[in-house]
């Protein structure tokens, strides 16, 4: 399986990234986690990360991509991969198309999960509370919520054009979010 988790920054995609991952067998990539582990280890690309990170930016393409095709190569990743959180551009979609092409395999669905603005809002103030992860104040999700509106929401046509959307409600207890992916994505011939 070769999948893409898609939705606006709280809508529970690393959340549910974890578990639709483990029921295929396949390592979950979230550039935001790998992002996050750099810049707490220090590394020259976690400095770079940072200062977008910080202000809601996305982080440049040539260096998410740089990441993300080291990361694919790796023997883990060649039975398949769970992407959270990648692709979010036009040009990061264009560069994945390349990766999987070069693999002779293709991509088998895009799930997007959709929130309402004002509950995405609510959970990641309350995430600020318990994680204290720096880009999670109003301001900075608010401008992570434009930026996503801007570039990434444009993909979902994208991948509706291409057959391979699945979009669901990510409203709801967990495991109840969880339910309504593998229910969709079990359906889909491997
Ligand atoms: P991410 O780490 O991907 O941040 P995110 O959009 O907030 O998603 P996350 O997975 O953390 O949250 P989730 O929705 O699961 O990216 C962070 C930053 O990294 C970006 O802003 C950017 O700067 C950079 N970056 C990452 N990828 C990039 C790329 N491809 N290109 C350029 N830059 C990139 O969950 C949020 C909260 O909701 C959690 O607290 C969770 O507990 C809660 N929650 C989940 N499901 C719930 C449910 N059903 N009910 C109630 N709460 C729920």
């Amino acid at each position: 399986m070769r999948l893409i988790m898609m939705g606006p920054p709280g809508a529970g995609k690393g959340t549910q990234a974890k578990y639709v991952a483990d029921h295929f067998g396949i390592p979950a990539i979230s550039t935001g986690d790998i992002f996050r582990a750099n810049v707490s280890q220090g590394t020259e690309l976690g400095v770079e990360a940072q200062r977008y990170m910080d202000a809601g930016e996305y982080v440049p393409d040539e260096i998410t991509n740089k990441m993300v095709r080291n990361r694919i190569d790796e023997p883990d990743a060649e039975p398949g991969f769970l992407l959270d959180g990648y692709p979010r551009t036009l040009a990061q979609v264009e560069e994945l198309d390349g990766m999987i092409r070069f693999t002779g395999h293709s991509l088998d669905a895009v799930v997007v999960l959709t929130v309402d603005p004002e509950e995405l809002v609510q959970r990641l103030m309350q995430r600020a509370e318990t994680e204290g992860r720096a880009d999670d104040t109003e301001d900075v999700v608010r401008r992570r919520q434009e930026v996503y509106a801007e570039q990434t929401e444009p993909l979902i046509e994208v991948y509706r054009e291409r057959g391979i959307l699945v979009e669901l409600d990510g409203v709801g207890e967990v495991d109840e979010v969880t339910k309504r992916i593998f229910a969709a994505l079990d359906d889909i011939p491997q």
